[in-house]
């Protein structure tokens, strides 16, 4: 009697353990579990059948309880490697899809860069340090004296007007120009002299060619026997530097009360080569820079004497420069940092 019934139970369960290996994923974990209880569980179909022992005849209690315990073990080790091998598959799966592919290129670290004003400015000065010249600082906040009277700049010229320059005191401005720290070079460290002076700028101006702040390089040197001649050729070296080996520099005559004679300077256009272009205007010369022979008057003021030495003086401005390397159309790409405008000169 109890033989059947243990037999009949085995063969439901291996029925219901074929129908639970064909359900897929969930439904497999469920199907599993409810297997498990409504067989080995606490009212399962086996503990009904260890229930129903008391009732076997003592003689048969021996041989039944035997094969109870068989047929329950088999079933136990059948569940038992069927749920492993289900946690195994799907183990397998979850590795399979969260695979990572070790030979995909890693993400690129964000490197800064130098801001085109410096590179620019980094190249100018590396021009005039091999010729000789040593970079100078002065203060931004000057004396009206040192701006201006010491470089013969009347008191009625346009660029002493409140207009022009910021008047901070009686007598104190914001330097306009990087003049005023060659002044004081002169009068520090006597002549000959040989300096550069780059700095900050300040003007009362706000377009999209003239911001109030802007950055500009002055060169001087004093020596015994300086010519314009001398000054073309320091001009010509800077010009190769920082434009193309191949460019060419001129002279026109102009007016400085700081220098005479005064001259503007011209490159050969960098981006046609002198034919003529929309950067040059189609004259195949492009403005870079003012220049001259230091005015006596200014020597004088600084204690040296202008029948012994002479000078040549160069002024220009960063900016300027910067736009006409990398044919620039607004001079305020260089103040707003946009990211996407910097990068590209990495
Ligand atoms: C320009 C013109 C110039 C100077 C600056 C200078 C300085 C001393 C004596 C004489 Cl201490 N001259 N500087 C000379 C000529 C031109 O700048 O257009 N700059 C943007």
């Amino acid at each position: 009697m109890l033989q059947q019934k243990i037999e009949a139970l085995k063969a439901s369960f291996q029925q219901s353990l074929t129908e639970a290996r064909l359900a897929e994923g969930a439904k497999k974990a469920e199907a599993l579990a409810q297997l498990k209880s409504a067989f080995l569980g606490k009212n399962g179909g086996f503990t009904e059948l260890m229930k129903s022992m008391k009732d076997v005849p003592a003689a048969e209690k021996p041989a039944a309880g035997k094969l109870l315990n068989t047929v329950k073990q088999e079933l136990e080790a059948a569940l038992k490697a069927e749920e492993e091998a289900f946690a195994a598959a799907k183990r397998a799966e979850a590795l399979a899809k969260d695979k990572i592919d070790i030979t995909l290129p890693a993400k690129k670290p964000a490197l800064g860069s130098l801001h085109p004003l410096t590179l620019v400015r980094e190249k100018i000065l590396q021009a005039f340090l091999g010729l000789g010249f040593e970079v100078y600082d002065g203060p931004e906040i000057e004396t009206e004296y040192h701006s201006f009277e010491a470089l013969n700049i009347p008191a009625d010229h346009p660029a002493r007007d409140m207009q022009d320059t910021f008047y901070m005191a009686d007598g104190i401005v914001l330097r306009p120009h990087t003049s005023p720290a060659q002044i004081r070079a002169m009068q520090q460290k006597g002549v000959p002299i040989r300096i550069l002076c780059p700095g900050r700028v300040f003007r009362a101006d706000d377009d999209a060619t003239h911001s109030p702040m802007f950055h500009q390089i002055e060169g001087l040197a004093v020596e015994k026997n300086l010519s314009l001649a001398d000054l073309k050729g320091i001009l010509e070296v800077f010009a190769k530097t920082v434009f193309t080996p191949d460019t060419k520099v001129r002279f026109r005559p102009s007016f400085f009360p700081f220098t005479e004679p005064s001259v503007e300077v011209d490159v050969s256009c960098s981006m046609c080569g002198g034919k003529g272009c929309r950067l040059c205007k189609g004259t195949g010369w492009i403005e870079i820079l003012g220049a001259g022979i230091v005015n006596r008057h200014v020597l004088e003021n600084c204690g040296v004497d202008p029948d012994q030495y002479r000078g040549f003086a160069f002024g220009l401005g960063v900016e300027r420069i910067t736009m006409i390397k990398y044919g620039l159309p607004d001079m305020r790409l260089l103040f707003e940092n946009d990211v996407r405008f910097l990068e590209q000169f990495r």
